[in-house]
């Protein structure tokens, strides 16, 4: 049976529902934990959002979020021996669940609704679409098929995972099928104007402080077009800012003309870098971030690494010019070296 139709089933026969996302959390993970949420409360089903970490000041305005559980709070309202079915968004890999891992071993049911081209397929039931813009775009379609009416607090948390994830209609083609979606959701009350601004221009003055800093250290590579930015904890100390202050940082470097990829390595603990990576055109990065023991999309993918500055840049880039001049040798490389890599 077609996986969609057999998570609707699974929504129709069971009662209990825990509803999980991935680590560093994005408005596509949250758009599409909330927007299940409410589909599933439409549906008298019993449904509890577990969500281990803050979530960034600027997706506050999502209906809905106050509902998030921390695991904590989880275990001490839900305190009953029985199996619910969990469900995983938005999430390649059970390691990127964190601490949320262990509630998938209890799932009488696991279910996985992703658009990564490298999910796992870790579920009982595995809805994979590598082609969706967004996994919120993927509920949206479990809500139709289902024959639910879109409520504006499920419309406007769909909307935030697909403009989130496409930056703002950057990186997708729009057609006819996705207007109409966005048609569809501002019809049933989601703006895209607030969406836009909370999205993309609503960031406090740490993170604007972070960002020039981030732009002053802009490197461009213009045999190779690439561009190179970092930012160290200093730098995140100076400016007073957290994590999610850098949010979006890594798109700048492919603003410059001609400019292919984009690198952003950001310090997460002293010697270790999160780096992210974006490209445009038709350049598929992900065999990059494999490489590295990462994952992600084709144009949007990341790994971590450790070691200091110099050292993880040099490492880095090497691998970046030599992917450049001859990707396919590369993801023959990677295909030799995967069996010893966790990706
Ligand atoms: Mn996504």
């Amino acid at each position: 049976m077609e996986a969609k139709k057999e998570i609707i089933e699974a929504f129709q026969l069971h009662n209990h529902f825990i509803i999980i996302s991935h680590q560093n959390i994005d408005g596509d993970g949250l758009g599409s934990m909330l927007a299940t949420f409410f589909f599933l409360k439409e549906e008298g089903k019993e449904s509890f959002m577990v969500q281990d970490e803050a979530i960034p000041y600027f997706y506050e305005f999502l209906p809905g979020k106050e509902e998030l559980l921390t695991l904590e709070e989880f275990y001490s309202l839900n305190s009953s021996s029985e199996r619910d079915v969990v469900i995983v968004l938005d999430c390649s890999h059970p390691d990127r669940l964190g601490r949320l891992k262990e509630l998938c071993n209890g799932a009488s049911l696991l279910v996985n609704i992703d658009h990564h081209p490298d999910n796992a397929r870790f579920g009982d039931i595995n809805w994979v679409v590598p082609d969706s813009p967004s996994s919120t775009l993927l509920v949206y379609e479990l809500i139709k098929e289902a024959g639910v009416k879109i409520s504006s607090d499920m419309a406007i948390n769909l909307l935030t995972g697909f403009v989130t994830d496409t930056g703002g209609f950057q990186f997708v083609d729009m057609d006819s099928r996705l207007l109409q979606v966005v048609e569809d959701l501002i019809n049933s009350g989601a703006s895209l104007a607030q969406i836009m601004r909370y999205a993309f221009h609503f960031r406090r003055l740490e993170a604007l402080k972070l960002l020039g800093r981030a732009l002053d250290h802009l490197f461009y590579d213009e045999d190779f077009r690439f561009s190179v930015i970092y930012l160290t904890k200093e730098d995140f100390e100076a400016c007073g800012a957290q994590e999610e202050d850098s949010e979006g940082i890594v798109d700048y470097g492919l603003y410059i003309p001609g400019a292919e990829l984009s690198l952003f390595f950001k310090e997460v603990e002293d010697g270790s870098f999160r780096v992210s990576l974006r490209s445009q055109e038709e350049r598929d990065i992900l065999p990059i971030a494999h490489y590295f023991g990462g994952g992600g999309h084709h144009k949007a993918a990341g790994f971590k690494i450790e070691g200091d500055f110099p050292r993880v840049k040099e490492e880095v880039l090497s691998v970046v010019r030599k992917f450049l001049s001859n990707p396919p040798s590369l993801t023959e490389e990677v295909k030799k070296e995967s069996a010893g890599r966790n990706t």
